[in-house]
């Protein structure tokens, strides 16, 4: 059984995840982005990882191939993200081709193991006495980790245990580096934390669990510099606002919730928490995007989120994904699950193209039509992210603890899941996320007495529930769980009625660009204004009134079925060509002129003719 976050038999996790296995969607907007994953991205990868030589450095330290190293010095970790992904597909649904094809990879990864346990194509024959020389610059566990993360999930998904014997010696070779006794280490890039608590949840040794805690504590110390791009400038338990290089920043936030659901360490649990409002509340795209600056790929000042200017690497928004699903299964708190669906929706969708092959590192909110996405980079870190994210994702769709169901995400799906040895089928029928009803059916083996938790989304004000045709009388609040506890029989049927109109979205005043500009949201999806929707004025140039009324329109033809949303505003032509940075303010200007615009899903931008693009429109008050 493949679940993402194996909490089963953490002591301090409210929740354990559903397996992959047990959800089969059968919706229009994820099964098909899922089969052009299986079908058109892990191929197209897969080709990459062999032309760019990322292949070849495995085939090099077995001795098959001959010639330098090719690529960065953590090129390895792009060919385990593309075997979680692909197991992860295998777990959706098994695969000969795939199947073998993965096997391939695993067998140019174990013959590349050195006989101490050690993998790192990059240290292999003449760097092997660098060893372990550079933790902060050189990425060797952290391409452990992504090699230890792959290896759980072929092992979960297909039985297949090569890959997890790898691992697991590789795993022993650094608790006995850096366990208990052993050298002084802090992963320069933190990853390997989460990796190894999984894999003590794999295999129960609690050495692995014991290295990922000393990682985790040697941090602040100065062992790598006490940087804050390393936050290494404190350790973990005292920090409050989050700093440093995104993904770093992250991935060990990650790392630090696997080690509180294991030991119950209620600082770590703290120190979390307000990492996590400091980043929610000042730190974060509308889009959820993290990381807004260029230099050190790095979260900026508190309120530093420049549009144009953007970071927001696409693995960031992973990292977060990642992040909250974690503190959601610690806690069973919806806020975590909907940051998730907000990241999701946004800022991690935007990363891949609809045709399946083209991916974004940086993520603008605004932009002048330059930035395009592209096939593969040098550093490739993001293509495989996002492909192993998107191929986990109906683990992600429910967890259960003892009495309880809880539905974290809405999606045309149906779902098998034992509760106390029970089983219980749930069918979703639903046109999410463009349309907010939901029919949830339960199918019982006899009268069960469970809890169904219903998630409520943070943005659906006046949503409403009903139970077999009557309406549930309770206090339903967005952003939290809804409770119906009951003895349940086959064709009880719950609906849910999330409103989705489209918001109207100010940003706090602090972000000084975004001051007298509005964002338009409707459900979970951000929108924006793209050029070729819009022909006849630069989107730039829009201002949208304060009371102006809103349509939206579901465009089966267009970006693969997207609902739109249709409006009129006004346009001050900017004098775009003129050579000037300053020019007077004519007295006698010219007077806006009405246009009717488009906005679309912010996923669904470039993947047409270059041109402007913005998030952030222009407004005017209410009666202005
Ligand atoms: O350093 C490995 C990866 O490359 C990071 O996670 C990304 O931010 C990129 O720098
Ligand atoms: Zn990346």
């Amino acid at each position: 059984m493949t679940i993402v976050v194996d909490t089963s038999k953490s002591p301090h996790a409210r929740l354990t995840p559903v397996s992959l296995e047990a959800v089969r969607l059968q919706d229009k907007f994820w099964l098909p982005r899922l089969e052009k994953l299986r079908n058109i991205t892990i191929p197209s990868q897969y080709e990459l990882l062999e032309s760019t030589g990322r292949l070849f450095n495995f085939r090099r330290v077995a001795g098959k191939a001959r010639g330098d190293f090719k690529g960065l010095v953590f090129n390895d970790s792009d060919v385990y993200k593309w075997v979680e992904a692909a197991s992860f597909l295998l777990a959706g649904g098994f695969d000969k081709s795939l199947y073998d094809l993965v096997g391939k990879v695993v067998d140019e990864i174990a013959l590349a193991q050195d006989e101490d346990g050690y993998v790192n194509t990059f240290f292999s024959l003449e760097r092997k006495n660098q060893r372990w020389t550079n933790l902060r610059d050189m990425h060797e566990l952290y391409c452990a980790g992504h090699l230890i993360q792959a290896a759980i999930a072929l092992f979960r998904a297909t039985g297949n245990s090569r890959l997890l014997e790898v691992a697991t010696r590789f795993a022993d070779h650094i608790v006995k580096t850096f366990g208990p006794g052993g050298r002084l280490g802090v992963p320069g890039h933190p990853e390997v934390e989460m990796a190894l608590i999984e894999l003590y949840r794999e295999t129960g040794n609690k050495s692995y669990l014991d290295v990922a805690k000393i990682f985790i504590d040697n941090r602040g110390k100065g062992i790598i510099g006490g940087s804050q791009y390393h936050i290494d400038h404190k350790p973990f338990r005292e920090l409050s606002e989050i700093v440093g290089h995104a993904v770093r920043a992250l991935y060990l936030n990650c790392g630090a919730a696997d080690l509180y659901m294991e030991t119950g360490d209620l600082e770590l649990w703290n120190a979390l928490n307000r990492l996590w409002d400091n980043m929610v509340n000042r730190k974060m795209y509308v889009t959820g995007g993290l990381g807004s600056r260029h230099d050190g790929e790095a979260f900026g000042f508190d309120y530093e989120l420049p549009n144009v200017q953007a970071y927001s690497e696409t693995c960031a928004a992973i990292a977060s994904f990642m992040w909250n699903w974690r503190m959601f299964l610690a806690s069973g708190e919806a806020k975590y699950v909907d940051i998730m669906e907000l990241t999701l929706y946004n800022a991690i969708l935007a990363g891949i193209s609809l045709n399946g092959k083209e991916y974004f590192y940086v993520n603008p909110l605004a932009d002048r039509g330059k930035h395009r996405r592209q096939a593969w980079f040098e550093c490739a870190c993001c293509p495989p992210n996002i492909a192993r994210l998107l191929a986990g994702l109906p683990g992600y769709f429910y967890a259960v603890s003892k009495n309880e169901v809880w539905i974290n995400f809405y999606c045309e799906s149906t779902a098998e899941i034992e509760l106390k040895n029970r089983s219980i089928k749930i069918i979703q029928r639903t046109g999410y996320p463009w349309e907010g009803d939901v029919t949830i059916t339960l199918h019982t083996d006899g009268e069960q007495d469970f809890i169904v938790k219903l998630r409520i989304p943070g943005w659906s004000n006046g949503a409403s529930v009903s139970l077999n045709g009557a309406e549930l009388e309770t206090d339903i609040r967005p952003g939290t769980y809804l409770e119906i506890n009951r003895t349940w029989k086959t064709g009880d049927t719950i609906k849910i009625s999330l409103p989705m109109p489209v918001r109207k979205l100010v940003c706090n005043p602090n972000v000084y660009e975004n001051l007298g500009r509005i964002a338009l949201m409707r459900g979970p999806i951000v929108y924006c204004f793209e050029a070729v929707d819009n022909p006849g004025f630069d989107v730039w140039d829009l201002i949208i009134p304060g009371e102006s009324i809103l349509e939206t329109e579901y465009r089966p033809d267009l970006l693969d079925g997207v609902v739109i949303i249709k409006g009129t505003g006004y346009v001050m032509d900017s004098k775009w060509s003129e050579e000037s940075l300053y020019n007077e303010l004519e007295s006698k200007g010219e007077k806006p002129r009405k246009v009717d615009f488009t906005a679309i899903p912010y996923y669904a931008w470039c993947n047409r003719k270059p041109g402007p693009m913005t998030v952030w429109a222009r407004t005017v008050p209410f009666g202005t």
